[in-house]
């Protein structure tokens, strides 16, 4: 079995080659975001034996500077619950610098990074490397502004292994490969013609190509929707979404948040090569309640804060469980006091799975940890192949009459694969048996008893 993915995984390898890109000799600063996919390997690394242990809940930044040879790349938080670090090499300098690591050009359209590489889940001692990692960076033929930035297999002390990334051994509870997938732009470009920084656009949300710079298509441009002063763009509701993100009234209604783009993406553009980054969802509420904040990301942890039964969203799909719209989280508030029940309806511009295949979870936010659960089937109804309808009970997970007045909520859509959906109102309701191992591998690891 395991000869047969070798022999496998060999005509893959020529097909990557042939594929590769890459610019050689760039100049000049750009910045962008990344996302993280972490890889393990339970044993020896091998196509096709690899895990995906986590991904980032949200883009992260990073900065390139071909001029000087040095790359700032910020982290953020892992799917499965922890933080992770990319770091100067020995963890060397303070503030920024202890985040900077140096590059060479390979000058084949590949770019080395020699970095540091730490998570900080104390159960396994917050481990630490230095290693390095291959980038293909291409100019994007669409717009020499932009780069895309992809990590390619490397092994300086081995042979290939088919999986993106480079092998670091013998420090974390099983071999890892971090790989790293995103773009930036080119410092000062302003692609739309109307004055505003493709940089600023990007940390707004906005989308810097966009057809007449309008991001959300209703006829105002972006510069006009921004207001006097872009770098505090109005949101006449305050909702949360900027004027420039939602659509026509929605901007004007607190009960409705359009222009809501999954996976903390950019409307109208994938920013990774998730299929269903860029696209759009926007949600409604009732009276007494309104939105004051929306955010999107990769689904965060789905696990039962009671118990050791966790199910992080690790699968991607791998194991039957697919994550592909992440998850929308709500801030509501209430303008009046109330115990009713909350009716929330999530309209997605991509389709839904369909009725049988269709998982939901949400979340609550317990002691400052954003917990996930699948939701019991009555909790909500799928009214349209785009449309799902939430009702939150109070004395259920969520307190609906909390002192503040503030609920936060988040849903998940989850496709399952593997079909036959059973009626559950706890956890694991239609989860296969891989599932089940990798979640007990899963487990270990985060305690840090993996035996390799
Ligand atoms: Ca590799
Ligand atoms: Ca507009
Ligand atoms: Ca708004
Ligand atoms: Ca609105």
């Amino acid at each position: 079995m395991k000869l047969k993915t070798a022999l496998m995984s060999a005509p893959l390898l020529i097909i990557c080659g042939a594929a590769m890109a890459g610019t050689p000799g760039l100049t000049g600063v750009y910045h962008g975001q990344h996302l993280l996919t972490m890889r393990g390997c339970p044993g020896a690394c091998q196509a096709g034996s690899e895990l995906v242990l986590g991904k980032g809940i949200q883009n992260a930044d990073w900065s390139w500077n071909f001029d000087e040879g040095w790359v700032l790349i910020r982290g953020t938080t892992l799917t499965v619950g922890f933080d992770y670090e990319v770091q100067s090499i020995g963890n060397q300098g303070q503030g920024d610098d202890r985040f900077t690591a140096g590059f060479t050009d390979n000058l084949d359209g590949t770019y080395t990074v020699y970095h540091g590489f730490q998570i900080y889940n104390p159960n396994v001692g917050n481990p630490r490397a230095d290693t390095s990692t291959r980038f293909e960076i291409t100019e994007d033929p669409d717009n020499p502004n932009r780069i895309l930035i992809i990590t390619v297999d490397d092994e300086p002390a081995g042979v290939l292994d088919g999986i993106p990334g480079t092998q670091i051994t013998g420090v974390f509870p099983m071999t890892v490969q971090p790989d790293f997938e995103g773009y930036a732009r080119l410092e000062g470009s302003s692609s739309g013609g109307d004055g505003i920084s493709d940089q600023l656009k990007e940390q707004l949300g906005l989308n810097p190509d966009a057809d007449n710079a309008d991001t959300d298509g209703d006829g105002l441009p972006d510069a006009e929707e921004l207001g006097e002063d872009p770098e505090n763009p109005v949101d006449t509701d305050a909702d949360g979404l900027i004027d420039a993100l939602e659509p026509g009234a929605a901007a004007l209604d607190p009960r409705l948040a359009a222009g809501v783009a999954l996976l903390d993406g950019i409307p109208g553009r994938q920013v990774t090569g998730d299929a269903l980054s860029g696209t759009t969802a926007e949600a409604a509420v009732g009276e007494p309640w309104r939105f004051a904040g929306v955010t999107t990301g990769y689904m965060s942890l789905a696990t039962d804060p009671d118990g050791d039964s966790s199910i992080p969203d690790t699968t991607r799909g791998d194991a039957g469980l697919e994550y592909q719209y992440g998850f929308i989280r709500f801030d509501l508030q209430a303008s009046a006091m109330t115990s009713e029940p909350v009716t929330v309806r999530v309209t997605f511009q991509a389709p839904l799975p369909e009725s049988s295949r269709l998982l939901l979870y949400a979340s609550q936010v317990i002691d400052g940890n954003e917990r996930y659960r699948l939701m019991a089937s009555d909790a909500y109804r799928r009214l349209s192949d785009h449309a799902l309808e939430i009702r939150l009970h109070d004395n259920g997970p969520w307190d609906l009459s909390p002192e503040a007045g503030v609920l936060a909520f988040g849903v998940a859509p989850v496709e399952n694969t593997l079909g036959g959906h059973q009626e559950s109102s706890g956890n694991g309701g239609g989860i296969g048996a891989a599932t089940l191992a990798l979640l007990a591998l899963l487990a270990a690891f985060r305690r840090g008893r993996v035996v390799t």
